[in-house]
């Protein structure tokens, strides 16, 4: 397979001691946690997905954080040998982190059976990752963490927030026809099956990846699903949410919305 792999990951792919693999029974899911300064989120983050007894590989992508994120995952690589830190020169953008998660996975001598990617945040609330596979096995490619279905909640957030992220949903699911009513939701199970088919296509550089990755599962004809989540508000570290980056998730959807007319 020829998948195009950034400097940092063929870096780190290279340091993984695979002949020592850690694993020893098929993974069930690689969970891809894309960080940017959640030094106060991370290791209680990584303790509760522990906690959880999955097979489990734990990727962090940590975009040399400056507040001292990667030193609280090196440390707890030393308790726990499903970790792998992978650290890129600068902020490079959540799509890409993903994007690289996706690579750095496909490129493991044996690949877990899901990917999950969520926020390292405490957003999404880890003891949910099961549920979501669970679903998954049903038979899906994409489940999606929903806060937009019957069961599913936002906590925290300010009412313009709601009525923005509400509006985007819409206008992103009429424009692009994708049945999902949460398209901007990070927190999702993926197939392997899908990763494969979706990791050498997807060129999203920030927050519009959520909405590419479903894109291209409906392009490719795969399965998509929600399953309703308890969204909650961060309570420690900051927004990585940008004016920059809305104004370039709606140039997205506008230029997608062209390509399909
Ligand atoms: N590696 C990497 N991670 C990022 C980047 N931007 C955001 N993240 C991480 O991606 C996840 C989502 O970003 P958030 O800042 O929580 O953005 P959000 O969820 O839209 O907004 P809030 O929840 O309000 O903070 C978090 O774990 C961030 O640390 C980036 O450029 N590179
Ligand atoms: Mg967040």
């Amino acid at each position: 397979m020829n998948i195009e792999v950034s400097n940092a990951v063929k870096e780190i792919v290279k340091s993984i001691p695979f002949e020592n693999k850690f694993w020893e029974n098929i993974l069930e899911a690689a969970i891809i946690l894309p960080t940017y300064n959640e030094s106060e989120n991370i290791r209680d983050l990584i303790l509760a997905i522990e906690r959880l007894n999955i097979n489990s590989l734990i990727l962090v992508i940590d975009d040399s954080s400056p507040d001292g994120t990667q030193e609280i995952v090196r440390n707890l690589q030393k308790d726990f040998k499903n970790i792998i830190l992978i650290v890129r020169p600068r902020k490079m953008g959540l799509g890409t982190a993903i994007i690289d998660g996706f690579k750095t996975i496909l490129s493991l001598p044996d690949k877990p059976e899901y990917v999950i990617t969520m926020d390292a945040d405490f957003s999404h609330n880890p003891e949910d990752i099961p549920r979501l596979i669970q679903h998954a096995k049903e038979g899906y490619d994409i489940v999606v963490g929903s806060r937009y279905i019957k069961g599913g909640e936002i906590v925290g957030w300010t009412p313009t927030r709601i009525i923005i992220s509400g509006i985007a949903n819409k206008m992103a699911r009429a424009i692009l026809r994708l049945p999902i009513n949460d398209l901007t939701s990070g927190f999702r199970c993926y197939s392997t099956k899908y990763v494969i088919k979706a990791a050498p296509k997807l060129k999203s550089k920030r927050f519009e990846i959520q909405i590419e990755t479903l894109k291209l599962a409906r392009n490719l004809r795969m399965k998509v699903t929600e399953a309703p989540i308890k969204f909650v508000n961060r309570k420690r570290g900051k927004s990585k949410l940008t004016i920059k980056e809305i104004l370039n998730f709606i140039e997205f959807i506008i230029k997608s919305a062209l390509q399909i007319s």
